[in-house]
Formats: structure tokens, sequence, C-alpha cells
């Protein structure tokens, strides 16, 4: 069957957060999800998430600028074509429309779930996926003392997560990361994210950190800044991880030119899609560079879309995946993502698509918005 969608269905979700979710930039305590729905003549839907948050400060992209982006050009561009792949969706975006990644990311994303579901392959099959099970990881946000830190991550090792990552911003860093690699020991997988609270003047702190033995440090300059980050990366030890930096293919070749680090967090929602991911895991691959998959607080349906990626041979390091629970009294999806005691998230491909149905009630009932592209 030839993918194709004739009504693409906008919605836009709230979901609270169990706990609060603090990074250097900002506060989460709700989580307002658009949501994508592509659906084929014959009946069949594909489902994708926009990972946009509502304030622009992780990326200028906010959910209100993606709903206005893929309603007046993302979603008229694509809808009514028969399109060859799902290829051909990150193709003709990226032609046409400069920026709006998270936008555009929704639709090319959910146009591979729709894909896999016309062709009868779990999806992260049809991206090209190995693995059945995903190591993963938890990131902590920022907490008011380095005690109530340790806590979180003493209870985050004991739930089997394989590597924890503590956000981090001046202030509130060399302390807490002390008191975690103190309370966990010298072999526990650390790491920290900055989200681009630092810059060059910071190389004191930055030094310190340097002797805790982390896995990596995420983002510690400003998001455009890859020349920084390589000057930092020549001081450091600890391999830099890129997260913002990363928007597109050329800037991961960019990273790997100029030495700004050494490690890609791949978050498909950041990159514009799949296919986007899928040229960055493969160069990576080819320049051994590990990646691992991020997170953006999603619900059950974009997690799914993540498992699917974080599936693929190149995903080396735990992926952000925590499981449902973990952020929501219910999720939008059934069965919910779980994780077992060694911090493994299984990988649906017993069902074709995305492997988790989306619950239309609960979707109804957290619906505070809806467009309709198409008839
Ligand atoms: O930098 O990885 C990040 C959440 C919101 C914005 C940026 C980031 C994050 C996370 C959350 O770290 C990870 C998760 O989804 O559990
Ligand atoms: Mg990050």
């Amino acid at each position: 069957m030839t993918l194709r969608y004739d009504r693409i269905v906008l919605r836009e979700i709230r979901l609270p957060l169990k706990q609060p979710f603090r990074i250097s930039s900002g506060m989460v305590t709700e989580r307002r999800i658009a949501l994508v729905e592509l659906q084929h003549p014959d009946g069949i839907s594909g489902w994708g998430e926009c990972v946009a948050g509502e304030q622009p400060n992780y990326s200028p992209e906010t959910i209100d600028t993606a709903w206005w982006a893929i309603r007046t050009w993302i979603a008229p561009r694509v809808r009514g074509e028969d399109l060859p792949s799902p290829n051909a969706v990150s193709e003709i975006l990226e032609r046409d429309f400069r920026g709006h990644r998270m936008a555009k990311a929704a639709v090319e994303m959910a146009s591979w779930e729709l894909a896999a579901r016309l062709e009868g392959v779990p999806l992260a099959r049809m991206l090209g996926g190995t693995r059945d099970e995903i190591a993963t990881g938890i990131s902590l946000g920022i907490q008011s003392s380095p005690d109530a830190l340790v806590e979180l991550a003493l209870a985050a090792r004991k739930n089997g997560y394989n590597k924890i990552k503590i956000k981090i911003a001046p202030g509130t860093d060399v302390e807490f990361v002390s008191a975690v690699r103190e309370a966990l020991g010298p072999s526990a997988h650390l790491a920290v994210d900055a989200n681009s609270a630092y810059t060059l003047d910071d190389s004191a702190v930055l030094r310190r950190l340097d002797t805790f033995n982390l896995v990596m440090i995420e983002q510690p300059l400003g998001r455009e800044d890859l020349v920084r980050h390589a000057a930092l990366q020549q001081s450091l030890r600890t391999p830099l991880c890129l997260d913002e930096s990363i928007t597109d293919l050329e800037r991961a070749q960019d990273m790997v030119t100029l030495g700004s680090g050494r490690i890609i967090n791949i978050k498909p929602g950041r990159v514009g899609g799949f296919a986007s991911s899928l040229a960055i895991h493969d160069y990576c691959w080819a320049q051994h560079v590990p990646v691992w998959c991020g997170g953006m607080l999603e619900s059950g349906i974009g997690r799914a879309h993540n498992v699917a990626l974080a599936s693929l041979p190149n995903f080396t390091l735990p992926g952000d995946l925590s499981p449902s629970s973990r952020y929501w009294e219910r999720d939008v999806v059934t069965p919910e993502w779980t994780m077992d005691e060694r911090g493994m998230v299984r990988v649906p491909l017993d069902a074709p698509g995305m492997g988790v149905t989306v619950d239309m009630d609960r979707i109804d009932n957290l619906t505070v918005r809806r467009d309709v592209i198409g008839r």
C-alpha cells in the first residue's frame, strides 16, 4: 500500500508530571504535548509526537511555533501525495522549509510509523534496528540539595538504571556531583548535563568536573558553539557529548572535524526526524563515535519512537528511556512502557508500527485543542 495521508489531526494534550523537572534553563511541571495523527484512506493511522517545550529554553521552537508550522506549511505540503517512502517526507520538508525541525520531525516520524503499519512490520525493524532490548539510564533534574540528589540517585540504582545523568548549572554542580560519586562509588556510570549553562570562563569548574571519572559531560557550552566546545574538549579528559548543538548530519560532521565532542545524544525530534537520525547514526558508526538516544519527557508515543531508534547497532550507550511510571500517573498508550530489574526496556517486535496502542479515551480526555488538515 502506498504511503499517503489525506487527513491530519493535530491535538494538544496536557500531561502533569509526577515530579517537576528542572534543568539549567527552566522548569517543567506539566507537559503540553502536540500529537500528530496521519490518517491513511484505508482507515489506518500513524502517530507522531512533537517534543518542543512550552518555552524556547532548550531550542528556539515551542509547541506553539511547531503547531503553527505544522498546520500552515508542513502538513499541507505532504498531505494528499503518494509518497514513495518515508524518506521522501524529510527530503521535501528539508528542501522547502528552513528550520522548524521539531515540527517537521513530528510529521516525519508519524510517516515512518504509518509506513511500518502499512507494511505490517515493527517500526524498529523498518528503521534497521537489531536489538530487542535497550539499556536505560535516568536523567535527574536539578535538586535543592546534594542530599536530595543522592537519595534519588540511590533509588535509581536500586531500580536498575544503567546510567545516572545529573542535570547541573553554575552553583549546583561540583558539590552535587561529588556527593553522588561518593555515595555510588567509583564504578557507577555517572554523567552530567549542563544544557548550555557554562562558558569558557567557567573552566575552573569544568576542570573540577573532569576529576569525577564521568562517562560524559553533556552540552556544557552554547548550542551553536562547536568552536569553543572543541577548545574545551582539548583541555578535558572526560568525553564531551553534544545534544543541543547537533541539529543535522552536517553538524555531526563538524563536531568530528573540529573535535568538539566524542559522543552524540541523538533525539530524533531535535534533528528533524528518523531519516536525519539514521544519517547521523551511520556517520557516527563509521567514525567510531558512540551515540545514545536522549529523551524530552515524551509520552508513550514519543517513547515508542525513541525505543525503536535506540535499537540500532551504534546506540551503544544507555538511553534516557525511563518507563512511563517515572513521569506519569497514567500514560497515553497500552501497554505502558516498563523497565526490568536490569534496567532494560524491551523493543516491541511482535506488532506492526510502534508496537503500542494509543488509548483514544485517554487522549480525548486530555485534549485541549484540535485542528484538522484535510477532510
Ligand atoms: O537535555 O536531555 C536533555 C528534558 C528536557 C529538555 C532537555 C533534556 C531533557 C532530559 C529528559 O534530560 C530526559 C528524559 O526524557 O527522561
Ligand atoms: Mg541534554
